[in-house]
């Protein structure tokens, strides 16, 4: 039974290591796994999700976004109203001092809004985030298949907890 599990542990390492050179840093920001869900038939929309880690005593926040990709990229959170999943606009996404913010399916995500193509996996998307105070970074996004959920994140901390 040990075993087993680490061999799980291990595979899914593996899995998460195609994202270990895919982090960008501006200063005190830093960016991980940042990914777009590829496009089914017919989607017009589509959704972006990475951390954003924040190394600096300061408070920041990611305040908007854009890409030639898409008419218009929106922030977006999901709130529960009457049982049911709703996505909503917010203006800005704090990133605490010293800490971190995790977009990811459920939650906070960058919404493309009237795509001009498909997002077809295995595509790299640059994305302009721009932070409260002015700064703007390029953060290159990798379109991942449409079953992948962004599950294997949190093997990722165990990764750096090893190390
Ligand atoms: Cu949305």
């Amino acid at each position: 039974m040990k075993h087993g599990l680490t061999s799980i542990a291990c595979t899914l390492l593996l899995l998460t290591s195609g994202f270990a050179t895919a982090q960008t840093s501006t200063d005190a920001l830093t960016f991980s796994n940042p990914w777009i869900r590829a496009s089914v038939p017919g989607q017009t929309n589509g959704a972006g999700y990475l951390e954003i880690n924040n190394k600096s005593t300061q408070t920041t926040a990611l305040t908007a976004a854009n890409s030639d990709r898409a008419d218009r990229v929106e922030i977006h959170t999901i709130i529960r109203e009457d049982g049911v999943a709703k996505m909503r606009e917010v203006k800005q996404i704090e990133v605490p001092a010293t800490g971190k913010v995790t977009l990811q399916p459920g939650g906070y995500h960058i919404m493309f809004v009237g795509l001009k193509q498909p997002f077809k996996e295995g595509e790299t998307i640059p994305v302009n985030l721009n932070f409260a105070g002015g700064q703007v970074t390029t953060v290159q996004f990798k379109v991942m298949a449409p079953t992948f959920t962004g599950g294997s994140q949190p093997m990722q901390h165990q990764m750096m907890k090893g190390h």
